[in-house]
């Protein structure tokens, strides 16, 4: 058995058994193949997103998002702005203990320019029903170019542990038919 000590005291310049050899071999090629198909899978799969990142303080990551809050809000919800900014422009979502602010609304076929950053520590941005999941650090502004092609209400979760509150931290996005509001 695997949790007993080996039989000879020298045991590291015995023959590797043929059996694990093989497991070697398929388990190194397996991973090589699980590598190259990342990228692959990010040409193709539609999964792996191209971001880009910038170092920002957070200070003004958050003066960015309070000035397009201030400028597009068109509702509210549990205190939460809804905010629908014009599209093709920057929209900025922050994270923080424990929420998601604002919530946004955003037009069908159109194309964003996302923002993500936190204001504290680290967070994880993972978009309900679909498989996008990023890490969102304080001091990183992470930017995705977006076209949301499905209407509808869209959950963010977090999903690195934050804290007491990390399950409370839900935040939204609505995606609207082109030229509608509210
Ligand atoms: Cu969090």
């Amino acid at each position: 058995m695997a949790i007993t000590p080996p039989e000879q005291r020298i045991w590291w310049n015995e023959p590797v058994e043929r059996g694990e050899i093989v497991w070697i071999i398929i388990a190194f090629v397996w991973g090589l193949v699980m590598f190259f198909m990342m990228i692959w899978w990010h040409f193709t799969g539609q999964q792996n997103l191209s971001n880009e990142a910038y170092r920002i303080d957070p200070a003004v990551f958050g003066e960015r998002t309070d000035a397009m809050v201030e400028q597009y809000t068109v509702g509210e919800e549990a205190g939460i702005p809804v905010v629908h900014p014009p599209p093709g422009s920057d929209v900025y979502m922050l994270s923080r203990l424990w929420e998601w602010w604002p919530i946004l609304e955003l037009e069908k076929d159109q194309s964003y320019r996302l923002h993500l950053s936190s204001m504290d520590w680290q967070h994880g941005f993972s978009l309900q029903p679909t498989n996008i999941n990023l890490q969102v650090h304080p001091g990183y502004d992470m930017v995705l170019t977006v076209t949301p092609d499905q209407a509808g209400e869209f959950s963010v979760v977090c999903n690195e542990f934050c804290g007491i509150g990390h399950h409370t931290m839900v935040g939204k996005i609505y995606v609207v038919e082109p030229g509608q509001v509210g």
